[in-house]
């Protein structure tokens, strides 16, 4: 990959009125250009108070300009970040001036995408910049963090490691056509192939935890008709999203609202009632339900305690587990003390409230939290959670792995072993971007925002 000869700029700050607004350019040019505006290079790394002059020597305004020298910079390259006054106009004028003078407005993410050509990241860190932007909550943010310090590739790399010392005890004897893995080598080598596969396994189960975070978690209210769902939605928004009416049946489309709960981003989604002799149109409100039902991470089955619970269902119910599931006994405050007259199944986890006067709330966001941590899997110190293009890379990995432990029981041949511990390697390495793949980069930059 050859190193980009021209200087890209663009707008790092959205385009809007605000206290500052950021410009930035990255490339060769950047020490020209800086003494062309402001009359001389600043010093690399030193916030410094200048006029910014465009090419006819008008005042555009005055700025403070940050020179850093590559490598030591976000991209690699000599950048230059200036910050003006954040009037929409001003900063497009300096972009302006800046594109001029001679350099090419930044493709998205291009930024990120040069500090990954020049090695300043690997390409699970560039991911991580992304995430980090699009954080929706603080868990998110941890997460995004520690793989932008590394953490995702340090177990990558630990993993390359150890198939690299396998392959090379392979691979000695592949000049050998003649011979087998002597049994001793064939027992190290099932040994570090299987405690590779487990390695791969661990991360890969990170998967669900990774989508619940950049996602949200889905969680659906179900449960029949008036029993309090819609009340139930507007109570944890804080405002009346949902149509609540005493009336049964009057959500017939879902409703999705994004909401916070302690470290979580949820994506709370409310449905028509499930009523087990539904109209016409409350049919295409239940089928709709039953879709929402199908992707759910979380159930909130609401129930009117003061009523015999219908069943549900059985496609909803089947899928029902303690693990995914609270039911919430609602209108408690019509009760009085007096026992819940609903019996949902007793193996589910169940949770009195009222979502008229917000009893049990308190208790029912710790619940949500507990149940969005249960996905949860930590890698030793690190809290690791992939995305679904690392997922992909590491299904590749494990097949490869599998196929290789299948080679050394049944003593298969030993370049068919090495073709496929060569393959897992490639899986990994594509993680971090070690493999050049213009086409991938040019797919995962495109989502960036310009600037970044
Ligand atoms: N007393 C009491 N009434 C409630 C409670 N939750 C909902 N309701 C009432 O029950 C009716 C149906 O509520 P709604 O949220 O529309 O139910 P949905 O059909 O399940 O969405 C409305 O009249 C609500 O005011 C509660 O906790 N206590
Ligand atoms: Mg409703």
């Amino acid at each position: 990959m050859s190193r980009p000869s021209d200087t890209i700029a663009a707008l790092a700050t959205p385009l809007g009125t605000s206290a500052l607004a950021v410009v930035r350019a990255s490339g060769p040019d950047c020490a020209a250009l800086a003494s062309a505006i402001l009359g001389a290079t600043p010093p690399p790394r030193v916030a410094t108070h200048a006029d910014y002059r465009d090419d006819a020597g008008r005042l555009i305004d005055d700025v403070l300009v940050t020179f850093f020298r590559g490598p030591r910079s976000y991209t690699g390259e000599d950048t230059l970040e200036f910050s003006c006054h954040g009037n929409p106009f001003i900063a497009q004028s300096l972009l302006d001036d800046l594109l001029k003078r001679g350099c090419r407005p930044a493709e998205a993410g291009e930024f990120t995408r040069r500090a990954f050509l020049n090695g300043r990241m690997d390409l699970s860190q560039a991911e991580a910049v992304m995430d980090l932007i699009h954080a929706r909550s603080e868990r998110a943010l941890t997460v995004a963090n520690q793989q932008l310090r590394g953490s995702l590739g340090r177990h990558l790399d630990g993993l390359t490691e150890s198939l690299l010392l396998v392959l090379a005890r392979v691979e000695a004897y592949i000049d050998f056509p003649d011979e087998d893995l002597p049994t001793e080598d064939r027992a190290i080598v099932q040994a570090e192939v299987l405690g590779v596969l487990r390695g791969t396994e661990r991360l890969l189960a990170t998967s669900r935890y990774g989508e619940l975070l950049r996602d949200g978690v889905k969680t659906v209210i179900i449960g029949e008709p008036n029993a309090g769902k819609s009340s139930l939605l507007n109570h944890l928004v804080g405002h009346e999203r949902a149509l609540v009416s005493a009336e049964p049946g009057t959500t017939r489309d879902f409703i999705e609202e994004r909401l916070i709960v302690g470290p979580h981003c949820l994506r709370l989604i409310d449905t028509a009632g499930l009523n087990p002799t539904p109209a016409t149109l409350e049919k295409l409100g239940m089928e709709k339900t039953l879709e929402r039902a199908a992707e759910a991470d979380l159930f909130l089955w609401v129930v009117d305690a003061t009523r015999p619970c219908p069943a549900l269902p059985a496609s909803v119910s089947e899928r029902l587990t303690p693990a995914n599931t609270l039911v919430l006994l609602n209108k408690h405050d019509l009760l009085l003390g007096t026992p819940a007259r609903a019996h949902p199944p007793a193996s589910l986890p169940a949770l009195e409230i009222s979502a008229l006067t917000g009893e049990g709330m308190e208790t029912l966001t710790q619940r949500i939290v507990q149940h969005a941590e249960a996905f949860r899997q930590d890698q030793g110190e690190d809290l690791i959670a992939i995305n679904s293009r690392h997922a992909d890379a590491l299904r590749r990995a494990r097949e490869g792995l599998e196929s290789a432990r299948l080679i050394l029981s049944t003593q298969g041949p030993v370049e068919l072993l090495a073709s496929d511990l060569r393959g897992t390697l490639d899986a990994f390495g594509e993680i971090a971007g070690k493999i050049d793949n213009e086409r991938m980069l040019d797919h995962l930059f495109a989502t960036f925002c310009i600037g970044k």
